[in-house]
């Protein structure tokens, strides 16, 4: 089963590394497989389905088996394909070109939407979204008074509650160094961390070793070659009688099945010891403390005010929230970088999420600073394992639903069953597969590009009972730090591109409510019953209907198409419902 974790199986895997080692898809592949034992214990997979009924719509053409492009993609394919679709595509995206069509072909009129990103810091001066910024009329920037006395100083773009913190340690470690709740959960995060830490310093020693050995050798074949950059038929044709410069171009062909070109290797590899660094020495360290910058007690939810009024990410490897804002609202077709999955939004810059786990309170107040200042939706692309003040974010998830606001969640990134009780990532809206605790939440698992066995990201968490649909989330092109563009994946990428939809379709039909385009979403998504790898075990088939509450995957177009019915009353959204 270790062949299917990121960083310590180079092998077979290593093309999935993601890039960029503080993106959280990352750090939960890696935090949440080391620390939670994932693929490394056998995994008892607890199908709990049946009980579940999506009826199809009427107006979505139900094909059973759809089919994949037979050719691979083109870089602007590669780009682009989230917006692509299913049916007219081949390519399992979300048919925003397609809604886009039809929105200009019936000259659909949309109203500005604001959508939260709470998430890491943004990148707000960046070319593709500075002029999608919400903006807070009422606030003077930068002279240290709340103007418009709503309990945050500065709050221009928005709020950020890590001050300026960005390391963190994880809940286990917290659990253990500050003896959090009761003895038991102490004594189980005390093993996960005795666990975990050997691990990551054993993985960040292997990643050492491998860079060195590519390091050298690629020094010394470029010697050999006499020139600086060299591709794959180069080692092929080059011959030689030295058994140490074999091996070392043995060492490279194996790499370029792994990767394009042995700086994109390096980079990766750089990556990953940083990561397991990281790990090593802030999320799994037990003395430090990432939140004595901010000032106040994390576990004081009146301890207010904190943090600051500026969301901006501190470092260029801050990429997250950049990333997940510029698929929601990157400036379409200003001729620069990406278009965003929604044109008329304006995103609101929440900084709550670090490089460690997130802290409830920050996740329990951006929540309802997004509700309080105008924000329809929330992307929520992070997640946890452990949430010891999980009541407070019921709390905010149960206010934003009384004041129609929706949420989209990431299902997480452990390629694992959420409906196992094992397995929880939280903030969720179920306890133990309870009946959800609001109508708002949208929990979205990932997608890759290939419409066929691997449809489903192999990261991706899914569950009948706990994730409600998909999206694109491998290999996702979008805004980075610095006015840069690059791919990332993970369900943090998938509940952006949903969220997208979802402002897109409500700035249309702004009378609809949240749980309104919640369902809209799920019912008017692609069905396929082809059979896919299941994320958790891949030798094993299941169809792509099994892995979530709707079965579907988010489409565009279908989603304007039935808002349209039910704003006419055409359409009785309470006559289809996901019984449970
Ligand atoms: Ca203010
Ligand atoms: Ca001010
Ligand atoms: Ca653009
Ligand atoms: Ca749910």
């Amino acid at each position: 089963m270790s062949t299917h974790t990121k960083y310590t199986s180079i092998p077979t895997k290593y093309v999935a590394l993601p890039t960029k080692h503080a993106d959280l898809k990352t750090k939960y592949v890696a935090l949440h497989r080391s620390i939670c034992g994932g693929f490394f214990k056998p995994l008892l997979l607890l199908f709990l389905l049946a009980s579940c009924k999506a009826l199809p719509p009427s107006f979505v053409v139900e094909t059973p088996v759809l089919t994949g492009k037979k050719t691979a993609l083109s870089l602007e394919e590669k780009k682009q394909w989230p917006h692509k679709d299913p049916y007219t595509d081949s390519i399992p995206g979300m048919g925003l070109e397609k809604a886009y069509a039809y929105i200009k072909d019936n000259g659909l009129k949309s109203n500005s939407i604001t959508v939260a990103v709470l998430d890491s810091g943004i990148d707000l001066l960046h070319e593709d979204l500075k002029d999608q910024l919400w903006i807070n009329e009422k606030e003077i920037a930068a002279n240290e008074i709340d103007d418009d006395k709503n309990g945050y100083t500065d709050d221009l773009h928005g709020y950020n509650f890590l001050g300026e913190s960005y390391h963190e340690q994880v809940e286990v470690t917290r659990i253990v160094a500050l003896k959090l709740g009761d003895t038991v959960l102490q004594e189980r995060a005390q093993k996960e961390l005795e666990k975990a830490l050997p691990k990551a310093l054993q993985d960040k020693n292997q990643y050492r070793q491998i860079l060195m050995a590519v390091e050298t050798a690629d020094a010394d074949v470029k010697k050999a070659l006499g020139k600086d950059r060299y591709y794959l038929a180069d080692l092929e044709n080059f011959e030689t009688n030295s058994i140490m410069l074999q091996q070392k171009i043995g060492v490279l062909k194996q790499m370029f099945s792994f990767a394009d070109s042995i700086p994109q290797v390096l980079k990766e590899l750089h990556a990953g010891v940083t990561h397991f660094s990281e790990l090593a020495d802030f999320n799994l360290n037990k003395n430090f403390d990432g939140r004595a910058v901010v000032g106040d007690n994390p576990y004081d939810i009146l301890d207010v005010p904190y943090g600051n009024g500026n969301p901006k990410n501190r470092l260029p490897e801050e990429s997250h929230g950049t990333h997940v804002a510029g698929i929601i609202g990157a400036q379409r077709d200003n001729g620069l970088g990406i278009n965003g999955a929604a044109a008329q939004v304006k995103i609101m810059a929440l900084r709550a999420v670090p490089n460690g786990d997130e802290y409830d309170k920050d996740i329990a107040l951006g929540i309802r600073y997004a509700v309080d200042n105008g924000a329809k939706i929330i992307n929520a692309s992070f997640g946890k394992s452990y949430s010891p003040n999980v009541e407070w974010v019921y709390e905010a998830i149960k206010y934003a639903a009384s004041k129609d606001v929706l949420i989209v969640h990431a299902a997480g990134n452990e390629g694992e069953n959420l409906d196992h009780p094992s397995h929880p990532n939280f903030p969720n809206d179920q306890i133990n597969n309870g009946p959800e605790i609001a109508n708002n939440v949208l929990t979205v698992g990932a997608l890759t590009s290939e419409l066929g066995e691997n449809l489903v990201a192999d990261f991706s968490n899914y569950g009948k009972i706990n994730v409600d649909v998909f999206a694109p989330g491998g290999a996702i092109y979008s805004t980075m730090p610095g006015g840069l563009y690059d791919f990332q994946d993970g369900t943090s990428m998938a509940a952006p591109g949903a969220a997208g939809v979802a402002a897109l379709v409500w700035s249309i039909y702004p009378n609809l409510q949240a749980a309104e385009i919640k369902k809209i979403l799920m019912l008017s998504g692609v069905r396929s019953e082809i059979p896919v790898i299941s994320p958790s075990d891949p030798d094993k088939k299941v169809p792509f209907s099994s892995l979530s509450v709707s079965g579907r995957i988010i489409n565009a177009y279908n989603a304007l198409i039935l808002a349209k019915q039910i704003q006419d009353k055409k359409f009785n959204l309470n006559k289809y419902d996901f019984i449970r």
